[in-house]
């Protein structure tokens, strides 16, 4: 069964900007935890910040866990352990949600799967979860980019129905390296240049360098927003949701305070991934979930 590409993206040297085809959500207020003005401001920006969704006992619990897990010799070792690009100090570890219950119960807690599925305006299965620790002084930024771009591309994600959770799990400061996100960038898809390589999430997940916007069409977008970047800070505990075609990015952390995050990503089980639509083949599935259980 052929799937229709509506965001052809990595298949010509000239990047474009063309509008979003789906809606941003889909749900109501009776439908889950986030109130009309919530919804509506999601749907606007692209993003929401909730404050003090977990408790700092719920967090300690989960961040003694992560650091007794990221301590381990076979976690370390494993594949889905990414190490900074210039140093070993722990990037991310993907897939949490199934190397720990503690994580697999955050993934279908209410409070943020009943966002999601909210958001999605459906049953929602976890595509991929992980925990970006940025370190202190060492934590390397993230590159610009729309996580949807790349799980379109590398993944086969049809179409824009997928939401991230991300949970800080240390306070995101303004100065170690917080999400950053474009209001409103949700809306339009830029076509990133370039061929997809072999393997390329092995380089991707240290440092992104393909399917990251040019600087002309990150610029419009910024442009678009009246010139606004959005700096996501909030204490541990706090939750920002955001749209997978959202624009984001972090900058590097050389503080001495860690801004580490879980990120639970939801995708709509009426939005299942399909064959890559610009790479050679599927990625791993500790990247992207093929198995598509509703949380
Ligand atoms: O390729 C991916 O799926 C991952 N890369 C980034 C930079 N964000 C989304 C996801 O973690
Ligand atoms: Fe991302």
């Amino acid at each position: 069964m052929t799937v229709t590409d509506h965001y052809p993206t990595r298949v010509s040297e000239e990047a474009s900007i063309v509008d979003r085809k789906e809606p941003v959500v889909r749900g109501s207020e009776g439908d889950g935890p986030l109130s009309r003005a919530q919804l509506d401001a999601f749907d606007r920006d692209g993003f929401l910040l909730l404050e003090n969704v977990f408790t700092a006992g719920e967090v300690d619990d989960i961040l003694s866990e992560l650091a007794r897990l990221a301590a381990l010799d076979e976690v370390k070792a494993d594949d889905r352990t990414i190490t900074e690009p210039e140093s070993d100090a722990v990037r991310s570890i993907f897939e949490v949600h199934r190397i720990h219950d503690r994580f697999a119960g955050l993934a279908g807690d209410e409070r943020v799967a009943g966002a999601a599925r909210q958001i999605v305006g459906s049953d929602v299965y976890v595509h991929q979860s992980r925990v970006n620790f940025k370190p202190g002084f060492r934590g390397k930024e993230f590159s610009w980019h729309s996580d949807f771009e790349t799980w379109h591309a590398e993944d086969g994600m049809p179409a824009m129905r997928a939401v991230s959770a991300s949970i800080a799990l240390t306070d995101n400061h303004v100065f170690n390296g917080p999400l950053m996100i474009i209001p409103g960038s949700h809306r339009r898809f830029v076509a990133c240049v370039g061929e997809t390589p072999e393997d390329h999430y092995k380089a991707s997940l240290k440092a992104q360098e393909l399917g990251v916007p040019d600087d002309q069409s990150l610029a419009r977008l910024v442009e678009e927003a009246g010139g606004e970047i959005a700096t996501l800070t909030g204490k541990a505990g706090s939750v920002v949701l955001f749209d997978c075609n959202a624009m984001h990015g972090s900058n590097s952390n050389i503080t001495p305070y860690p801004r580490s995050n879980v990120f639970l990503v939801y995708n709509s089980v009426e939005n299942r991934l399909v064959e890559p639509f610009a790479a050679p083949k599927q990625r791993p599935s500790f990247i992207a979930a093929r198995e598509f259980t509703p949380v």
